[in-house]
């Protein structure tokens, strides 16, 4: 059934799009009963039924092997080159014929250079196919062809030509389409003055290799003096590891977010879901590399696919079967939270807590509720201060006003809404200030667990929060693979700010910062780290309170100086509370840069409400110790006119 739908995904598109509204609505229905996105039922029903229609109205499409798409791409270049270089339609015919028999033919006449000059025929995959289609052909020729041509009174007929094609190279400045050339060894010397009169480049003069560009090739093919050309390639991991999975062509999100631009490396940071559980029984699960279960996985309730699915998204291998994930050969953790066929708020609490007890990676949370949960925010702030990246899909309730969702809606969890395949936001998407960014979340093909589809896969997919959530828990683990210099704070700006602006310029509640790119991710000015988070509230720095440890304070007895640049957002990082040394006679001074409200507050566990030691003005606090006796006091740090700003404390003690 899935291979049946595979090639109407994208066709019907502008008509699906509309179809958004009642899906939603199955989704709110599915809200009552408390889980995340239901959408299944309906997206099935619907996709099934244009899926028919299409492939009645057009069945050749579907006849073609759908999934062979390197054939279809060579296909459709030949054709492609005969409809421009053969008019004739029987001519074709005689093409193929001849390549077979290795006939020797002069079809490459003249005009044939020059209509791949005035054609210059771009980067694309298709026609440089195309191109070296036929290069591969016209080689036979000139190899096999009349050589005596060749001599000086041709080197010299052909040197207007080839300045024509330097001139149009330098006109033109192609992104440089390049072709080897070996020139033939009977004419090595007049060969290399043609090659580089045509801007050859040598590679190797032993072997007579150079690089040259592509359109020149035809016209040094003429002269007879290539003996052998071929389209210079990219070497060559990427094309291994390139996404071949049958079901490949319906992830539309891959080239949403650059999955298609970059190549995603080796096992590396762990991803965990805690989820539903998967099936181990899953062909993308089953022997799957890097996998560990933390706990029993069960996926019996009709419920219980949603961690299968979730998974896949973010981790599928690229293994001849149904998906591929963002990040095929991550190292995938899995905790089962719904022990009793639900997620359960206590086993989510404890797979958070585990997975970050095994130190830094991505944590990916596809759910949500309406009831501010504060053991659940204190496992997520746990998983961060201990170096995690906790990832959380927004919540579908974007048309029901957006209600305060958690743990979306807590500090330090990079939020996530969905998009479609518009690149427009979602309309289930839920709305809120503590969005981080946003990734598609509408049709994402998925793994299901083969208890309850046979084919083991939704095609075309299942929309909501929750799969956009794992594309950015994946690409998160992917970017830090790769940069693993980064700390959690670091990652957490990088692919927020990193992602392209969509939707109302710059910041806004409905897409964040903007649409994940792996690419901008991949290369984005690391910003500056943010120390001791989190750090908001003196029960996350004082010892023996979330945290054993506390946070160190930035001065001690003996240690009056010290320097902090951090950072604060208003939504993901209201304060920075920072304890410091207030030695007995002197005065605790302040200076700090940056658009920010600073305030020296007492050591106290509330730190609302209770009048400050001193305020900051000008970029400076002071407070005078006058008692016997120093003591601890907390320095804060609120964004007091921007979203987010970097900030530098530099703290003295002086005798006045
Ligand atoms: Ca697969
Ligand atoms: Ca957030
Ligand atoms: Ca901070
Ligand atoms: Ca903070």
């Amino acid at each position: 059934m899935a291979a049946a739908r595979h090639e109407e995904g994208r066709i019907e598109l502008p008509e699906r799009l509309q179809d958004e509204r009642p899906l939603v609505e199955a989704w709110v229905r599915h809200l009552q009963a408390g889980l995340a996105d239901r959408l299944l039922p309906i997206e099935q029903e619907v996709e099934v039924e244009r899926a028919r229609t299409l492939r009645r109205r057009n069945p050749p499409i579907a006849a073609e092997g759908p999934f062979d798409r390197q054939q279809r791409l060579q296909e459709h270049a030949r054709r492609q080159a005969r409809l421009e270089l053969y008019h004739p339609v029987e001519e074709a015919g005689l093409v193929d014929v001849a390549d077979r028999l290795r006939i020797p033919k002069r079809r490459d006449g003249p005009h044939l250079g020059f209509r791949q000059l005035t054609q210059p025929s771009h980067s694309s995959a298709e026609r440089r196919l195309a191109v070296a289609e036929i290069r591969a052909e016209a080689d036979e020729g000139a190899c096999h062809g009349p050589r005596s041509l060749v001599g000086p009174s041709t080197l010299g007929a052909l040197a207007p030509r080839l300045l024509t094609l330097l001139a149009l190279f330098l006109v033109a400045a192609a992104p440089a389409r390049a072709d080897l050339v070996q020139v033939d060894r009977a004419h090595a010397h007049d060969g290399a003055v043609l090659v580089r009169h045509a801007g050859g480049t040598e590679l190797a003069r032993e072997l007579r290799i150079w690089r040259v560009p592509a359109y020149a090739v035809a016209e040094l093919r003429r002269a007879g003096v290539v003996r052998l050309s071929q389209p210079e390639r990219l070497l060559a991991a990427a094309a291994q590891r390139e996404a071949t999975d049958p079901l490949v062509s319906q992830e539309w999100w891959r080239s949403a977010v650059g999955a298609d631009r970059a190549e995603p490396p080796g096992p590396g940071k762990p991803v965990t879901v805690v989820d539903s559980g998967i099936d181990l029984t899953h062909p993308e699960f089953a022997d799957r590399a890097n996998t560990t279960v933390l706990n029993a996985q069960t996926t019996d309730d009709e419920d219980e696919d949603h961690g299968t699915q979730v998974a896949s998204v973010i981790a599928a291998p690229n293994n001849g079967a149904g998906v591929v994930g963002v990040y095929p050969e991550a190292v995938l953790r899995v905790w089962d939270a719904s022990p009793f066929g639900f997620l359960n708020e206590g086993a989510a609490i404890q797979g958070i807590v585990e997975a970050a007890r095994r130190g830094p990676g991505v944590i990916n949370l596809s759910f949500g509720g309406e009831d501010d949960d504060p053991l659940l925010e204190q496992a997520i702030l746990r998983a961060f201060r201990l170096g995690s990246v906790v990832v959380a899909a927004a919540g579908n309730a974007g048309l029901e006003g957006s209600p305060k969702n958690f743990p979306a809606a807590y500090a330090h969890v990079l939020t996530v809404g969905a998009t479609n395949e518009s690149n427009q936001v979602a309309g289930f998407s839920t709305l809120s200030p503590t969005l981080d960014l946003a990734a598609p979340g509408v049709r994402i093909p998925v793994a299901e667990p083969t208890s309850q589809e046979a084919s083991g896969y939704v095609v075309p997919g299942v929309s909501g929060t929750s799969f956009a959530a794992p594309i950015v828990s994946g690409a998160a683990a992917w970017v830090w693979t790769r940069r693993p210099e980064l700390d959690n704070t670091q990652l957490f700006e990088v692919l927020r700010r990193s992602s392209t602006d969509i939707a109302v310029q710059g910041f806004d509640d409905a897409s964040g910062y903007g649409l994940l790119s792996i690419p901008n991710a991949l290369s984005f000015k690391a910003p500056i780290r943010d120390p001791q988070e989190p750090n908001e509230t003196p029960n996350e720095i004082e010892p023996n309170r979330l945290f054993t440890a506390g946070t160190t304070p930035l001065t001690a007895p003996g240690r009056t100086t010290a320097a902090i640049s951090a950072r604060v957002d208003r939504a993901e990082d209201p304060a920075d509370l920072y304890r410091v040394w207030a030695a007995a006679k002197m005065t605790l001074r302040a200076r700090f840069s940056g658009p920010v409200a600073l305030r020296i507050l007492h050591r106290e566990l509330r730190t609302s409400g209770t009048s400050p030691l001193a305020i900051g003005k000008r970029g400076v606090a002071s407070y005078r110790n006058t008692g016997k006796r120093g003591v601890y006091v907390y320095i804060e740090v609120r964004s007091s006119v921007v979203r987010w700003t970097d900030y530098t404390v530099r703290l003295t003690a002086a005798r006045r």
